[in-house]
């Protein structure tokens, strides 16, 4: 018989807000219309709409499942040859800093995951420091920084009136802060954006962080996501460490090999020399323990299969570009029809411009609610769509919310 509580001990606990971003997700699963589309969290969907596990992750797991692995622990730095495949794909394997063993890697929680350990380590080791984050950002980036007691303000990088970067007020604001700072940038296909700096403005961009002695650190969630290699879209993190900067940067492979569930991904640190590295390593080891103790090895072994194996590299590449086409086949669908459409004369052609997952649409709090409350497509409220949630069946009946938002909503 169960007791009546006519007091809890958690009155002092008030209702969270919803997440801006997975919080869209559950609003979408709520609503009952056939109309509905969730153009909300960045997560790849086919061309029917459906989440899909690539076929090169399908044969890694059969081979896995074929060996019969054990489910030991792993070490606390995680899986040895998946933390040797992510350093090699993310700086290329020939590249000195890896030969030299001045790269510590640390198998984490996926990109989140990887940016909260790099959190810790900062609030630990740099405590007078505070990190730079872009205006805007990925929504959870100022949750990590708040929740690891790390200061972090704000650098001028959306421009509402030309659509595209503010360079001159990044370059500005990264400047202007105090000596030391570390610097967070996106390595590819900026969130919410997809606006990211020409390789001349990188290039400018790490003159300035080297003259000012900050600490450039990356969030790498899209890698062959924005231009469709794997390549040239480390080329950013890479610039940066051929100068010889010691560098920080957290990877994610949900997005580029769909394994959003795994949590797989790691933080990588460039440091000066190997012993720093091991130091450094040692003590990202002893941060992570008594938060998760060690990570899970179901992912890490489908990426160590997948890019430790000529073929199935190949294959994933190939499923890859093709996801990557298939964002770009709606992008230019929706810039079609929104043209075709919109008799206002408003130029659209910033869609075509912006790169990645994303579309920032340039749409206010007002004008996305409309676009949920009256159209039923879920978006995040500052005017971001993921693309890769959209199909060509759905842009027409999306370019028509968006003419709608945009004109009748203030
Ligand atoms: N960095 C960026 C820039 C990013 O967009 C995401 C995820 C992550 C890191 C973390 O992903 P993880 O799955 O922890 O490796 N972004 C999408 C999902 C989310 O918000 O969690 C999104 O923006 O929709």
């Amino acid at each position: 018989m169960a007791l009546a509580v006519d007091a809890s001990r958690f009155e002092g606990v008030p209702m969270a807000p919803p997440d801006p971003i997975l919080g869209v997700s559950e609003a979408f699963k709520a609503d009952t219309s056939d109309l509905k589309l969730n153009l909300g969290v960045g997560a790849y969907r086919t061309e029917e709409l459906q989440p899909a596990v690539l076929n090169v992750v399908k044969k890694a797991e059969k081979l896995m499942l074929e060996k019969g692995e054990n489910k030991e622990y792993l070490p606390i730095e995680g899986f040895a040859a998946f933390n040797k495949a992510t350093a090699d794909l993310l700086l290329g394997a020939d590249n000195p800093v890896i030969k030299q063993g001045r790269v510590a890697t640390l198998q984490s929680l996926s990109g989140t995951g990887s940016l909260r350990l790099a959190a810790a380590f900062i609030q630990r080791y740099f405590p007078d420091a505070k990190v730079l984050i872009s205006s805007p950002t990925w929504g959870n980036h100022k949750n990590i920084f708040n929740d690891a007691r790390v200061p972090w303000s704000e650098y001028r990088y959306y421009d509402p009136k030309t659509v595209g970067l503010d360079f001159e007020g990044m370059i500005a604001d990264i400047q202007a802060a105090p000596e030391g700072s570390f610097v967070l940038l996106h390595g590819c296909a900026h969130n919410p954006t997809g606006i990211d700096p020409t390789p001349e403005q990188w290039e400018k961009l790490a003159d300035v962080i080297e003259e000012k002695k900050h600490m450039p650190f990356f969030d790498v969630a899209y890698q062959g996501f924005a231009s469709g290699s794997l390549d040239e879209d480390a080329s950013s993190v890479r610039l940066f460490v051929k100068r010889g900067l010691e560098v920080f940067v957290a990877q994610s492979y949900s997005k580029n090999l769909g394994l959003y569930a795994e949590r797989i991904g790691a933080i990588n640190v460039i440091c000066s020399a190997p012993e720093v590295a091991d130091r450094v390593k040692s003590q990202l080891k002893r941060l992570a323990r008594p938060m998760y103790s060690n990570p899970p090895i179901h992912g890490a072994k489908i990426v160590a299969n997948v890019v430790g194996d000529p073929t199935m590299f190949g294959e994933w590449k190939e499923e890859m570009e093709q996801m990557a086409g298939r964002i770009k086949n709606v992008r230019q669908k929706l810039y079609d029809s929104l043209t075709e459409k919109d008799q206002s004369g408003k130029d659209w052609s910033f869609i075509l411009s912006q790169i990645g997952m994303f579309s920032f649409t340039g749409l206010n709090r007002p004008q996305s609610d409309n676009m949920t409350d009256k159209w039923h497509i879920y978006m995040t409220k500052d005017g971001r769509i993921s693309l890769a949630g959209l199909n060509l069946a759905k842009c027409e009946y999306l370019a028509d919310a968006i003419i709608d938002s945009f004109h009748n909503v203030n």
